[in-house]
């Protein structure tokens, strides 16, 4: 982390002289995706980036290969669930760099935040170095006012492969719950439920994406058994029953997820009991804790 903010200081003098920005820059709108599938580290080695291609969330922007010898960026993804903002981004090249950056105009005015691109486009409040969090404000790239929040306490997001390994695509968790710490007692990252985003690095000519407009998508409301609120009726839900049962769930709370218990969820979870017997252990547990009640 010490290099990390020697590196990030160092950037913060020089940021973006792109050459090719103008030239480069549309406006799209990403559609809104609610998705509790995207995962940001912890997957098996080699599956890291299975959960975009098996989500059908599109590519929003596909990025021309402009940056010779340097990172380039190529297709842009985003979604997210109710804790975190996902962004998944391609590259032509296969190299980390610590010039990778997020910027977020997140009252989508341009005359407020930071002027991220030098053409008026965008004006950004918060923005990201790889899985670093800082604070933006007109004329200023970087104020230092603290954040707090998300996984690590300070915004910073959940980044995949980390900002020196080297890789042809990275995903970011980005914490929707972080705060500026100013004024007192702070704002959101996110104030509002719409926003504008780029992804750029100012290496070789710079290379930055199309202005991507998102919307948060809400959560499609919850069917009956799915008491982890992730979309489907499954074995892991069978499991939040047990450990609520007597607490907030009871006895018809299990009928619910017989009910719902869906077919497609055998093959969504692996290691999970076939229904009738897990079921089955499911009375076993039920009337038990009812037996230990009347004890
Ligand atoms: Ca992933
Ligand atoms: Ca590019
Ligand atoms: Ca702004
Ligand atoms: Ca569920």
């Amino acid at each position: 982390m010490t290099l990390f903010r020697f590196v990030f200081s160092l950037i913060c003098a020089a940021y973006l002289s792109f050459t090719n920005v103008n030239s480069l820059l549309a406006q799209v709108t990403a559609p809104s995706t609610f998705t509790t599938a995207i995962q940001v580290q912890g997957e098996d080695l080699g599956t890291e980036f299975d959960d975009w291609n098996a989500s059908g969330i599109s590519v929003v922007d596909a990025d021309p290969a402009d940056n010779p010898g340097f990172l380039d960026i190529a297709n842009i993804q985003v979604a997210n669930d109710n804790d975190f903002l996902y962004i998944r981004a391609t590259f032509y090249s296969n190299e980390s760099s610590p010039n990778l950056f997020l910027a977020f105009d997140t009252d989508q005015d341009s005359a407020t935040g930071f002027d991220t691109l030098q053409a008026g486009l965008l004006g950004s409040e918060f923005g990201y170095q790889n899985d670093f969090a800082f604070h933006q404000a007109a004329g200023t790239f970087n104020t230092n006012i603290a954040l707090t929040g998300g996984p690590f306490g300070n915004g910073g997001a959940l980044l995949f492969p980390f900002w020196d390994q080297d890789g042809p695509e990275k995903e970011w968790a980005i914490p929707r719950d972080a705060m500026i710490t100013f004024p007192a007692p702070g704002v959101p990252t996110f104030p509002n439920n719409s926003f504008d985003f780029v992804v750029y690095t100012d290496e070789g000519l710079g290379d930055v994406s199309q202005v991507i407009s998102y919307t948060f998508a809400e959560a499609p409301p919850g069917q009956p058994g799915d008491f982890d609120s992730d979309l489907d009726v499954d074995g892991a839900d069978f499991l939040e029953w047990q450990r609520e049962f007597g607490n907030t769930l009871g006895a018809s709370d299990l009928t619910d997820w017989q009910t719902n218990y869906g077919p497609g969820a055998l093959s969504a979870v692996s290691a999970v009991p076939e229904p009738s017997s897990v079921f089955l252990a499911g009375l076993g547990l039920a009337s038990l804790a009812m037996h230990r009640r009347r004890v």
